[in-house]
């Protein structure tokens, strides 16, 4: 690559930063935040260098492996597509479609090759058994959109530029650099949120380094937070506070909502809450009364035993305000690629419960199932049970709950194929791992995560490395193995013209399709003069075509829908090419009523799947038992879920898994700061150092996600060196929110005591 600085996105997490790279002599020099980005405007976190260890990590895997008596082979890319193919090939033919899962792990959703052939691939293994880390994350804010506004990825996204009062409730940005919606530099925009008189209100069982910035702090009891904003709802109504404002005429079964509410009054949750009764009718007259205001939640009201209750109610706050859809409230998005629209186009508005799992008979979701049940329909026997296994950009044995028994099923399979870059935990039960390009030997475009930003930018980044010789990109991999999948389900010989489709898909690749998307998206092709001309004819056309005619679609889809009249034209990829630290589109805009895709137009206040879990809520204003802690995870700034431990840089230091614990609670345990404490819950248990901290609340203990590197037979020295131990190898994975099918990844009880050694346990 020629020396220079490169303008570039930063895939790590969600934030999109831009960052300016240095090379010399075809090697990164440095790696600075890119001032030009209009989101990010020079800020970085401190993973961002880390894109240079990842990068040129040794450990890094570049060619396909497969494991055999003597240890791992290398072998070639045809070697490898052809073994993969035929044994699950093999599989299927012996044990049916189903007997194959495939488990997507989070990096997919940064990676827009791979978003643009998974549904290829995941059609030519043709399971249902598919899983990913949706039901270990966002899954209630995709049914909570589903169900009230007609479509899984329509995602309400806080203003925070221009807000006045920000709630931010189980989301800790300042560490997590924002989720579901895109906002780097947090810390920035939280400031200038105080500089023009605006407040910061943060909810959590932890006083997080977010709360930390926080006018108004609460800590709330890990689970019950839904107790906590059904009582604003509660107090919305008794206080005559409700107005949802432009929504107003959109919304239905607001009295069904009310009468959910009626039984939760702020007295009767202060008590399980931890939260006082006046301090929450202050919330709720707050956020009725503060007209820009914005109430945000994240995983720690998602992945918890009310993850869709929660999400639910927490829709319907901003709503009942008249936050939804006004500047400085929560917006809908407007991307340059519209995969909302394009999804509803095509049918794919999403769906539940369609269908439920074998063993344990949860909903499927969009088409996957929950992946807390992925051991049991590999360990339980019978039609249907998973033999063989595919992970892309996955490490469930870290990410997943009860990651220990998930560790024993993967062993059992039949095969095993991994698409992954790292021998880690998970990959190292396959027979075959199959290593992608690195993120710098390939082009860039955040599908996802420009949906989420808090102001609608493009950006696309071009590789900065050539790919290795004999590298494969991951859409590369799961394109080869679907066309492969596909002749040898057809008995090896496919129609010439599906031939010719997969031969022009795989000469292509994603970006043409990026450019066509970005072309005829809302921000395409700008027909000037005569689009103006020959507009009000074209809206007389649309007007007149049935509701749901097919052209009517496509012409809301293009550049000539009427909602995007008003937005900048000519996006297209080589427009974007000329601006490689990216373009900003504006900020979010007011986009109702045409933006909903229920069927009837209305917003659903009341869906009768939450109502129905009503009566459980109750059961939580029941006096609880003491003495039980409750364990909750955490995020840091120097770390990514499980895949960024093998960098020096971002290790070092003191250990950051630790177990969190109040002061009171190590007291009556004997424990004291530093000691190594047993943690423990239905048989499994791990030993972390403790931290002892006010900063949790009482009767809640902490232990951040993605650690636990130990396990033998793994390639990550770095990450060995500082293993830590896994959250997951404690969790239960029996314990999933019953209305969604969300793992329950904060609030399930543990015992913790002190750690004794074999030796000191035989001696007592
Ligand atoms: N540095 C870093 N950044 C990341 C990631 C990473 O691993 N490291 N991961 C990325 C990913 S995949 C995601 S999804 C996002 C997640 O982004 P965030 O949602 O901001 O994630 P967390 O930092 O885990 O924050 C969850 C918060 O919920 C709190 N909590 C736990 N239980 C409860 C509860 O019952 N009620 C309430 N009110 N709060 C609770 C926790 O104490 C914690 O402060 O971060 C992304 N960004
Ligand atoms: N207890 C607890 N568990 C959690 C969470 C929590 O807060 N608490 N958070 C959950 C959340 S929000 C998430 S998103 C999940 C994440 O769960 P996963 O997605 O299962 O796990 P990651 O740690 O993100 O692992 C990513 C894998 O992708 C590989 N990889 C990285 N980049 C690429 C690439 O470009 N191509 C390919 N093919 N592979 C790549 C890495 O080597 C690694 O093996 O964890 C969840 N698990
Ligand atoms: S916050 Fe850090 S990891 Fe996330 S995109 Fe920005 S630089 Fe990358
Ligand atoms: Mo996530």
């Amino acid at each position: 690559m020629q020396n220079g600085t490169h303008y570039r996105t930063c895939h790590l997490c969600e934030a999109m930063c831009g960052v300016a790279i240095e090379v010399e002599d075809g090697k990164i020099a440095s790696i600075k935040g890119d001032e030009q980005d209009p989101l990010s405007q020079g800020h970085i976190c401190p993973k961002a260098v880390a894109l240079q260890d990842l990068h040129e990590d040794t450990e890094r895997l570049r060619k396909p492996i497969r494991k055999t008596a003597d240890g791992w082979q290398e072998m070639s890319w045809d070697e490898a597509f052809d073994l993969v193919a035929e044994r699950l090939t093999d599989v299927r033919k012996r044990h049916g479609r189903n007997s194959i899962g495939v488990y997507l792990g989070n990096p997919n959703v940064h990676n827009h090759g791979t978003l643009m052939t998974t549904m290829p691939f995941l059609h030519a293994i043709g399971t249902q058994n598919r899983f990913s880390a949706t039901s270990n994350d966002q899954l209630p804010h995709m049914l909570a959109s589903l169900e009230m506004f007609g479509h899984q990825i329509l995602f309400p996204i806080p203003d925070i530029d221009n807000t006045d009062l920000f709630i931010c409730i189980g989301g800790n940005p300042m560490a997590s650099n924002g989720s579901l919606m895109t906002v780097p530099d947090v810390r920035g925009r939280i400031k200038a949120l105080k500089q023009r008189g605006g407040k910061l209100v943060v909810i959590d069982p932890r006083r997080t380094e977010t709360a930390k910035l926080a006018d108004q702090f609460h800590f709330v009891r890990p689970g019950t937070d839904a107790l906590l904003l059904m009582a604003m709802v509660h107090t919305l109504f008794a206080e005559n506070l409700v107005n949802a404002g432009a929504a107003e005429r959109l919304v239905k079964d607001m009295g069904l909502l009310r009468l959910a509410a009626l039984g939760f009054s702020p007295e009767s949750v202060a008590e399980p809450t931890g939260i006082a009764a006046d301090d929450i009718r202050q919330l709720a007259r707050d956020l009725a009364n503060t007209r820009k205001a914005a109430l945000y939640t994240r995983m720690g009201t998602s992945t918890q035993a009310f993850g869709a209750t929660t999400t639910w109610l927490a829709y319907c706050l901003n709503i009942l305000t008249g936050k939804l859809d006004i500047p400085g409230g929560v917006l809908f998005t407007q991307p340059a690629v519209d995969l909302v629209a394009l999804g509803a186009l095509s049918g794919q508005n999403g769906h539940f419960a369609k269908r439920h799992s074998r063993v344990r008979g949860l909903p499927e979701f969009a088409g996957e199932y929950p992946a807390s049940t992925m051991a049991d329909e590999m360990l339980t026997p019978g039609d249907g049970q998973i033999r063989a296994f595919v992970t892309v950009a996955g490490n469930p044995v870290l990410s997943n709950p009860n990651g220990q028994r998930l560790d024993e099923a993967l062993e059992g399979l039949e095969f095993m194929v991994s698409v992954d870059y790292y021998l880690n935990e998970t990959t190292r039960h396959a027979d075959v791992i199959l290593p992608p390009t690195a993120a710098l030997e390939r082009s860039h475009y955040d599908l996802i995560f420009s949906m989420f930003a808090v102001r609608n930018v493009a950006k696309y980044s071009e590789a900065l490395f050539e790919p290795v010789a004999d590298a494969r990109h991951d859409w590369q991999i799961l394109l080869e193995l679907a066309h492969r999948l596909e002749k040898a389900r057809k008995g090896g010989r496919l129609p010439l013209r599906s031939e010719l489709g997969w031969k022009a898909f795989k000469a292509l690749g994603p970006d043409p399709i990026l450019d066509a998307l970005l072309r005829t998206g809302p921000y395409g092709a700008n027909l000037g003069k005569a689009g103006k001309l020959v507009q009000p004819a074209l809206d007389l056309a649309i007007d007149s075509l049935p509701k749901r005619h097919p052209l009517k679609g496509l012409a809301k889809l293009s550049p000539l829908n009427r909602r995007w009249q008003e937005l900048p034209k000519g996006l297209s990829l080589s427009l974007l090419k000329d601006y490689p630290s990216g373009v900003d589109l504006g900020p979010l805009q007011p986009s109702l009523p045409e933006r909903l895709y229920t069927r009837d137009g209305k917003i659903n206040l009341a869906p009768r799947r939450y109502l129905a879990d009503v009566e459980r809520l109750k059961a939580l204003l029941e006096p609880g038992k003491a003495n039980d802690l409750q364990l909750i995870g955490r995020r840091h700034v120097r770390s990514n879920n499980s895949w960024m431990h093998n960098s020096q840089r971002l290790v070092k230091g003191k250990s950051r898994c630790t177990l969190m614990m109040h002061p009171v609670d190590a007291e009556t345990r004997g424990l004291t700061d530093g000691q190594q404490a047993e943690i423990g819950s239905g048989g499994r248990s791990v030993v972390l150092p403790v931290e002892v901290t006010e900063d949790i609340m009482p009767g809640v203990v902490s232990i951040p996600h993605g650690w636990g590197h130990h396990r033998p037979g793994t390639g990550q020295s770095t990450a060995a060196a500082h293993a830590g131990a896994s959250i997951n190898d404690v969790l239960n994975d029996a314990d999933v929110d019953p209305v969604s099918g969300t793992s329950v990844l904060n609030g399930q009880v543990v015992s913790v005591k002190v750690w004794q050694t074999e030796a000191q346990l035989k001696q007592a």
